[in-house]
C-alpha cells in the first residue's frame, strides 16, 4: 500500500491522510479514480458526440467504423465543438465569479452591502480612469464604475474595457484575425450556439471563437474579479503563512474556507477573530478558532490575510478525515460532491453557502450580500458549537506545515522592486533571470498529486526561470517550501541573487485562478516597457495537472496573449489531427505562441527552457 500511495501523491501529508483513509474504509478520488479505469477511449480523444438527439455519435479513431455523425460531423468539427464548449465552461465560471464581486461592489457603495468597505480607494480611483468615468469625484460617481464594470458582460458594441491593457501589438493581432471580445456573456452564448447542431462546422472558425471567448475571460471577467476584490478586500502585500494539513490545530475549532470566492470568506476571517466568539470557544473547551484554506478561497484569504492554507485540490477529502474540522465551508468551483457522504462519516459540519450551488449532504447556510456579516457569525457559531462533538480518539492531524511568503500582487512586485519593472527588465537582459514562467493549475488523480507541479518549478528555478505561480500549484509549491525566500538557495546563481538581494522567494505567489489576470498585467508592462508584443518576451505558461474546464479557458487566453504553455495532461483533442496540429503549430503564425504537452516535468521543463532560450536569442539577448 505504502508503493501504491507513492504513486498518488509526492506530499508526505496527503500521503499519511490517503493510508489513514484506506485503513479506515474510506472512499476518496483516488479510489474512484482508479474505479473508472479504463477511462473510455472516445471522451479521451473528444470524438463522441451528444450535442443532439440523433446521437450519441462516436467516430472510431482506427478508421474500421464510422468517420461522421449522423449529421456529418467529422471528428474534427466534434473535436473543436467539445473544446468550444469547454471554453464557455470555464469562461463562464470566471463570468459569473466577476459578475458577483462587482454586485458586491456596486450594493456596498449603495449602502445595501454594509458589510463590506472599499479598502483600496487608489485602486478604484485608477479603474474609474481607466473606465472613463468622467463623473469620478461627484455624487453617484463610484456607482457609474460599477455600472461601467456590469455593462462589459452584456456589452454589444465595441470591446471588453480591459483588453485595452493589452500592448498594442497584440491588440492588432486580435483585431487581424477578429478576435477581439465584444461582451462578455456575448462570447460565452455564442460559444453554445456555435456549438449547437448544424451551426459552425470549421474547426479553425470553431476554435478562433474559443480564442476570442478566453480572451474575454483573462482580459475580461478575471481580470475585472481580481481588481474589484482588490478594491473590496484590499490589494495583496508580501506577508508570511504556512501549508498543508499540519496548520490544522488539535486545541482549536478548526474551520475550512474552500471554493473560489472570497466575498464570504473575507467575513468569516472577520468574524472568527471576534472576541465574542472567541469566547464561545473558549467556553466549549477550545483554545481559539483557527481558519484555513483549501483551493483558491484559500488562495484569496492567504494572500490577504496570512491565513493558512490547508492544501491543494486533491486534499479536501483528506482534510476531513483528520477528524479535526467543525465546518467545511464552501462557495463554489472545485468542490467534489462527494465531501458530503465523507463528513458524515465524522463530526465535520459541511456547509454550502453558494445560492448556485447544491451538494448532497450540505448543511445550507445560504450567503446574501445584506446580511454577509451576520451570515458570516452563524457559520462561525454553528462550528464552535460542534467542537464539543470532534472525536478525539479519531483526530488524525499530519505534522506537515512550510512556511511560505505570499501576496505578490503586481502592486507588491513593483513595490519590491523599487516602483518600476525596470530592475527585473535589467535582470532578464543581463542574463540573471533568463525568463518568466507562469506555471498555475489544479491537481489531477491522473499524475501523482504535485509530483508535475514541484518538480517542474524546482527545474525551472533551478535553471534561473523565475516563477511566478497561482491556483493549486502555488499550494503545492507553498507545502514544498518553494515560497520561502531561503528557497532561492534552489535556484540557479543569477536567480539565487536576485532574490536574495530583493528579499523574495524564487516563486512568487500571485493569488487564486482569476489572479492570472495579474500575471497578464506583468507580462503586458514589460513588453510595453520593451516596446515589444508579449509573443517576443521570454516567457512561459505551464499547468502540469490541469483538469478543470476554467483550465481549458486559462490554457487558451495565455496562448492568445502570446505565451506558449506547456500541458501536464493531455486535453481530449487527439481524435482530431486537424485540431491537434491548430493548437500545436498554426496558431504560432496566428497568435504567436502554441500548446505543447508534456506529462513528464523534466522534459516539459527543457521545453519552456528552450523557448525562453529562442526569445531570448530573437531579441539579441545572450543564452
Ligand atoms: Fe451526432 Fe451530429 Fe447530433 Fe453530434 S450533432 S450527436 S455528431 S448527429
Ligand atoms: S482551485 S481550478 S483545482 S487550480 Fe482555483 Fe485548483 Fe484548478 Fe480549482
Amino acid at each position: 500500500m505504502a508503493n501504491k500511495t507513492a504513486t498518488e501523491s509526492i506530499d508526505p501529508a496527503t500521503t499519511k491522510m490517503l493510508l489513514e483513509a484506506r485503513r479506515a474504509g474510506l472512499e476518496t478520488v483516488w479510489d474512484r479514480f482508479n474505479k473508472q479505469q479504463p477511462q473510455c477511449g472516445f471522451g479521451q480523444l473528444g470524438i463522441c458526440c451528444r450535442n443532439c438527439n440523433m446521437g450519441p455519435c462516436r467516430i472510431d479513431p482506427f478508421g474500421d467504423g464510422p468517420d461522421k455523425g449522423v449529421c456529418g460531423a467529422t471528428a474534427d468539427i466534434i473535436v473543436a465543438r467539445n473544446l468550444l464548449r469547454m471554453i464557455a465552461a470555464g469562461a463562464a465560471a470566471h463570468a459569473d465569479h466577476a459578475r458577483d464581486a462587482v454586485i458586491v461592489f456596486k450594493e456596498a457603495l449603495e449602502g445595501r452591502a454594509r458589510s463590506y468597505q472599499i479598502r483600496d480607494e487608489a485602486k478604484l480611483r485608477e479603474l474609474a480612469a481607466e473606465y472613463n468615468i468622467s463623473s469620478w469625484g461627484e455624487q453617484g460617481g463610484a456607482a457609474d464604475l460599477a455600472n461601467a464594470l456590469l455593462s462589459d458582460f452584456g456589452r454589444q458594441e465595441g470591446y471588453v474595457t480591459l483588453t485595452r491593457r493589452a500592448p498594442e501589438k497584440r491588440r492588432k493581432i486580435w483585431e487581424s484575425l477578429g478576435i477581439s471580445p465584444r461582451g462578455i456573456d456575448r462570447e460565452i452564448v455564442e460559444c453554445m450556439h456555435r456549438t449547437h447542431m448544424g451551426v459552425d462546422n470549421d474547426p479553425l472558425h470553431i476554435l478562433q471563437h474559443g480564442l476570442r471567448t478566453s480572451i474575454a475571460d483573462g482580459w475580461g471577467s478575471s481580470m475585472i474579479a481580481t481588481e474589484v476584490q482588490d478594491i473590496l478586500f484590499g490589494t495583496p502585500s508580501p506577508r508570511r503563512s504556512e501549508a498543508n494539513l499540519g496548520v490544522l490545530k488539535e486545541d482549536e475549532v478548526n474551520i475550512i474556507v474552500h471554493g473560489h470566492e472570497p466575498i464570504l470568506s473575507e467575513m468569516i476571517v472577520e468574524a472568527a477573530s471576534d472576541p465574542e466568539m472567541i469566547k464561545l470557544a473558549k467556553s466549549v473547551g477550545a483554545n481559539g478558532i483557527n481558519v484555513a484554506g483549501i483551493c483558491c478561497t484559500g488562495n484569496e484569504v492567504l494572500m490577504r490575510h496570512g491565513i493558512p492554507v490547508a492544501g491543494n485540490f486533491l486534499q479536501q477529502e483528506l482534510a476531513v478525515i483528520t477528524g479535526a474540522v467543525e465546518a467545511m465551508v464552501v462557495d463554489v468551483q472545485c468542490i467534489m460532491p462527494s465531501l458530503g457522504g465523507l463528513a458524515a462519516c465524522y463530526h465535520t459540519k459541511f456547509i454550502s453557502t453558494s445560492p448556485k450551488a447544491e451538494f448532497p449532504g450540505a448543511l445550507r447556510m445560504e450567503f446574501s450580500e445584506e446580511r454577509a456579516a451576520e451570515i458570516a457569525r452563524e457559520i462561525v457559531r454553528t462550528a464552535v458549537e460542534n467542537y464539543p462533538k470532534r472525536d478525539r480518539g479519531r483526530v488524525l492531524i499530519p505534522r506537515e506545515r512550510s512556511e511560505c511568503m505570499v501576496g505578490f500582487s503586481v502592486e507588491a512586485i513593483l513595490k519590491a522592486l523599487g516602483g518600476t519593472p525596470q530592475p527585473l527588465i535589467d535582470a532578464i537582459v543581463n542574463g540573471s533571470i533568463k525568463g518568466i514562467a507562469a506555471v498555475v493549475g489544479c491537481n489531477n488523480p491522473k499524475v501523482p498529486h504535485d509530483h508535475g507541479h514541484v518538480n517542474l518549478v524546482r527545474e525551472l528555478i533551478r535553471n534561473n526561470v523565475l516563477v511566478v505561480t497561482t491556483g493549486c500549484n502555488a499550494i503545492a509549491c507553498a507545502k514544498a517550501g518553494l515560497l520561502r525566500p531561503a528557497a532561492a538557495k534552489e535556484a540557479g546563481d543569477g536567480l539565487r541573487g536576485v532574490c536574495e538581494s530583493l528579499g523574495v522567494p524564487p516563486v512568487l505567489h500571485m493569488g487564486s485562478c482569476v489572479d492570472i489576470s495579474r500575471i497578464l498585467v506583468v507580462a503586458a508592462a514589460i513588453a510595453n516597457k520593451l516596446g515589444v508584443d508579449i509573443s517576443d518576451l521570454p516567457v512561459a505558461g505551464a499547468a502540469p495537472e490541469w483538469m478543470s474546464e476554467k483550465a481549458v479557458s486559462i490554457g487558451a487566453y495565455v496562448v492568445a496573449s502570446g505565451v506558449f504553455t506547456v500541458l501536464g495532461t493531455v486535453p481530449p483533442v487527439l481524435g482530431s489531427p486537424v485540431v491537434t496540429r491548430i493548437l500545436t503549430k498554426d496558431l504560432g503564425d496566428a497568435v504567436g505562441a502554441t500548446f505543447a504537452v508534456e506529462p513528464d516535468p523534466f522534459k516539459a521543463s527543457k521545453l519552456i527552457i528552450e523557448h525562453i532560450e529562442s526569445k531570448r536569442r530573437a531579441l539579441g539577448l545572450k543564452v
